[in-house]
């Protein structure tokens, strides 16, 4: 695009999809407001903004005057590596794969539209944790508001389908629709660059549940030639466990995060539970997940890991691998 966004800007802007209420929409675009430049090829998304503020704030006027019957809303404060959010048509097997991957327990059954509400778990991958989200049914007539909004604050989704059923590769691109109609897309891939501040874009597995039924392996077919394009897909029976343990490392892996441990000088460093964060993430910004104020004050570290000495000092800007071991000197 030619406004010219820079790095700043764009990280309000993921911040604004993932805000939930008003009140934080309408922080996040003041930030944005501040942060795009004010120049002519950014004109139009500057008047954009501004109507959206100024949107915002009637909304935001009108609900304290005539407060609204609020509707059911929920938040999941993020844990562990990542938040998956676990979408699919009723009886895909959501609950079924929440039960198989965590210790969360809910209600599963031969019925449709059994879960009512969402259940958080935690699914353990080697010596890390990812926090998944199992969540009502979505068909064309029937999306909880709280859902979309859900789906937009996770860092990834997997959306499920049901190859016992003839029509579940297509009860999965209702899924698909249903959402983009609330300007919430999934795809395999976020795009590097997008126009439209208001779209956001989830990326996500699919997952083809229900490889034990008869007639399954036909409905594959289908389901690679609908989705394979577009999404990785990962074929299991969470009922009977094939494939279980692939979709396990893939959920994690799909984050594209690494684990790194830190230690404190003259003792071994702690193993048991690692900081995770970004592929490309640095020494300093492991620094400000370690503590808030140590990005600002670290001098310098030394690391244990692949491609250095193990001691090995290095600077702020050092980028960090797999399983480093990183020294922190404050
Ligand atoms: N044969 C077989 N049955 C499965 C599999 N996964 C789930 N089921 C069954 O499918 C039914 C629906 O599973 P649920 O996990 O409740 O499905 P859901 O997607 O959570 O359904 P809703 O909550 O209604 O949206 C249950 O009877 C499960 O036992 C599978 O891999 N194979
Ligand atoms: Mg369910």
């Amino acid at each position: 695009m030619a406004a010219n966004l820079t790095p700043q800007y764009l990280k309000a802007e993921e911040e604004y999809k993932k805000a939930q209420t008003p009140d934080e929409k309408l922080a996040c675009l003041k930030t944005m407001f501040q942060l795009v430049p004010k120049h002519k090829a950014s004109e139009k998304l500057q008047a954009e903004l501004k109507t959206k503020m100024k949107d915002l704030k009637e909304e935001i006027e009108q609900d304290k005057k005539h407060p609204k019957k609020v509707g059911v809303s929920y938040k999941f404060p993020k844990q562990g590596a990542g938040q998956y959010i676990i979408l699919g048509a009723p009886n895909a097997g959501k609950s079924r794969l929440l039960t198989r991957l965590t210790r969360a327990a809910p209600e599963v059954a031969t019925f449709p539209f059994t879960t009512r509400e969402p259940h958080v778990g935690m699914m353990d991958w080697q010596d890390v944790k990812v926090q998944l989200i199992d969540t009502p049914p979505i068909t064309p007539d029937y999306l909880e508001p709280y859902v979309s909004s859900l789906v937009r604050a996770a860092d990834a989704a997997i959306v499920m389908l049901d190859l016992g059923d003839d029509d579940g590769p297509f009860a999965a691109e209702t899924v698909l629709e249903r959402l983009a109609q609330v300007k919430t897309i999934l795809q395999g891939e976020k795009p590097a660059t997008q126009d439209d501040y208001s779209i956001q874009y989830v990326k996500t597995l699919l997952v083809a549940n229900k490889i034990d039924f008869d007639g399954a392996q036909d409905r594959l077919d289908i389901v690679r030639e609908m989705y394979a394009s577009k999404f990785p897909i990962h074929v299991i029976s969470a009922e009977h466990g094939a494939g279980l343990e692939d979709l396990r490392e893939a959920i994690y892996r799909f984050l594209n995060v690494i684990r790194v441990y830190t230690k404190q000088p003259g003792k071994p460093p702690d193993m048991t539970s690692p900081f995770t964060c970004p592929i490309g993430s640095t020494v300093v910004e492991l620094a400000g997940l370690v503590h808030r104020d140590f990005a600002d004050q670290l001098k310098s570290a030394r690391i244990w890991g692949s491609g250095v000495h193990d001691g090995q000092a290095v600077g702020r800007e050092h980028v960090l691998g797999d399983k480093d071991v990183v020294e922190l000197h404050i």
